[in-house]
Order: C-alpha cells, then structure tokens, then sequence
C-alpha cells in the first residue's frame, strides 16, 4: 500500500508496520482527519497485512508523541461533533487492544491529553527519559473523551489518576515508568536500539499466541475470575489446534528456532 493518508505516514515492512502521525507543526495533535485515517491505517493492516506482528507507532519531529487532540479544530465542535469525535477515538483505541498484532507506543516526547490515551491504547509504550504524560484537559475545561477516565486509573491506581487528571500532574518518562504506566524507559539516544530489541524479541514469538495473550489479558480487567479462567482455558486449547503451538513446542524439544517469522 502507498501511503494514501495526508496526517500519517505508514510504512510496511515483514512483519511490521511503522505509522507515524506526521503534523509536527502542531506537535502531532490528533484532529478528526488524523483519527479517520489512524483507523483506516490499522484496519487495513489487520485485516489485509496478514504478516503484521508488530505496529509502531510514534510522532513525528523532535518534540511530541502527540501533544493532545487539536485545540483549534475542537474549539468549534457542537456537543454532539464533540460526542462523536470522542466515539471516533474511543473506537479506534478499542481496535488497537483487539487487533492481533502486538502494537508499540514510542515517546519521545510529549503525550499529553488525547496522546496519552493513545498511547495507553497500545499493548506496549517505550518511553524516553525526554516523554512527558499528562491528561491537562481540565485546564481546558474539559475531560478526557479517548479513554483516560477510564484507563488511567488502572494503570497508575486512583491517587495518580486522579492527581493527573483533575490536579494537572504531569509525569516524566522515569516517573511514567516507575508508576507502571509505560512499559520500558531509555535515553533518547537509546530509543531506535530499544525498539528494534522489541521488534526482533516480537519475530521470535507466535503471532497467535501474541493475540490470544494480548486480548486475554485486557479482557481480565471487565471479566469476572471465573469467566477469565474459562476463556483462557478455550484459548489454551486453541494453541494445541494450529501449527502455531506443534511449531513452537517441537523446535523446543528439537533445540532449533521456531522460526515464527518466516511461517506467514
Ligand atoms: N492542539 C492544537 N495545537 C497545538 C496543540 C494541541 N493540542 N499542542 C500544541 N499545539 C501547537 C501550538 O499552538 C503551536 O502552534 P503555533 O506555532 O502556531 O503557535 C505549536 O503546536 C507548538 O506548540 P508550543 O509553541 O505551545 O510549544 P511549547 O514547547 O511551548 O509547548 C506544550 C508544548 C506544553 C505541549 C504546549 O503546546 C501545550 O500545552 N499544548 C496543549 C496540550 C494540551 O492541553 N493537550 C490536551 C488537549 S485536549 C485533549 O487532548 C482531549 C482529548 C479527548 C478527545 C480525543 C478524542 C479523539
């Protein structure tokens, strides 16, 4: 696919895919143009990019992940444009925690606002030690509309939370890390090796698996125990159903490598 979107550039590589949200005039603000097409991109990519392990996503320039959802475009928004804006990115953030490939916030800077939420939509948030996180809407007036009421307190715990969004704390990369809400910290310098550990660790392991995993694991923050424990052992026993898991076991018990990568 060529890159058919005016506010993101997609990249496709074996068995990744790189978006990048590409207004850094604007420090990457997420305008409804940039949600349309970060849907768009994702689902094509799940649906047609049957090799996809792995997206990457980031900001382009210098300074910001994403600096928030744009000031200026919202500013005109009827409650009901409002509404629907907010639906739009909720929905998108949903697609990315139920996709199969594994999915990779990079922050190197500012995610602020709508930027933090999407970043917390991601399975994965390597952050620098130059990221900032922050939910500041209330100084705006407003509230969180991509999923922050709803998620940050799960990653962080209530008293952060609630610092965050209702007080303006904003988070250092370090912070973020130690507070649970990113996943790996590094020195900006540090931060394309980091990434591609994470993209060949990813290549080592069953796409299957990953989403099966994946999906599982953010289920068991709306399923009761036992109904957890049911699903997982469904999908425990799919693993033992396709090639994926004889493939992996048997590379094991034959000491050589899965090779997961080259099996699309
Ligand atoms: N929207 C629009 N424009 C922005 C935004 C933004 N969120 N952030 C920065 N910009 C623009 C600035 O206006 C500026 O433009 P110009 O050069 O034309 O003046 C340019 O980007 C560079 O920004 P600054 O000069 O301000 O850069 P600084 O380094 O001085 O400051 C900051 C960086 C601290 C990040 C500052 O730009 C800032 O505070 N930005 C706004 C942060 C914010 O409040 N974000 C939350 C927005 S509300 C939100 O995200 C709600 C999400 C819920 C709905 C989502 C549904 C999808």
């Amino acid at each position: 696919m060529n890159n058919p979107f005016e506010t993101i550039t997609v990249q496709h590589e074996p068995y990744v895919s790189r978006i990048t949200i590409n207004r850094p005039e604007v420090l990457n603000a997420l305008n409804q143009q940039v949600i349309h097409e970060l849907k768009a991109a994702v689902t094509f990519i799940s649906k047609e990019q049957n090799d996809c392990r792995l997206i990457i996503l980031s900001g382009a320039g210098e300074k910001a992940f994403v600096a928030g959802a744009d000031i200026k475009e919202m500013s005109s928004l009827s409650p009901q444009q409002a509404r629907d804006f907010s639906r739009n990115g909720q929905e998108l953030t949903e697609l990315l925690e139920q996709i199969n490939p594994l999915t990779l916030a990079v922050v190197d800077g500012f995610a602020l606002g709508g930027g933090c939420e999407l970043a917390m939509a991601c399975d994965l948030i390597l952050a620098s030690t130059k990221a900032k996180f922050g939910q500041p809407e209330v100084g705006l007036g407003l509230i969180p509309g991509f999923g922050g009421t709803q998620r940050l307190a799960k990653r962080v715990g209530l008293p952060i939370a609630l610092d965050m969004l209702c007080a303006g704390r904003n988070l250092t990369g370090e912070q973020a890390f130690q507070l649970g809400l990113v996943s790996r910290i590094c020195q900006p310098e540090e931060i394309e090796e980091e990434t591609n550990k994470i993209v060949k660790r990813t290549l080592n392991h069953g796409p299957s698996a990953i989403g099966a995993a994946k999906r599982l694991c953010r289920a068991s923050y709306s399923m009761a125990l036992p109904v957890g424990l049911e699903a997982e052992a469904d999908a425990f026993a799919g693993c033992f159903s396709n090639d994926e898991g004889k493939n992996g076991m048997s590379a094991f018990l034959e000491k050589r490598s899965a090779n997961f990568a080259k099996k699309c």
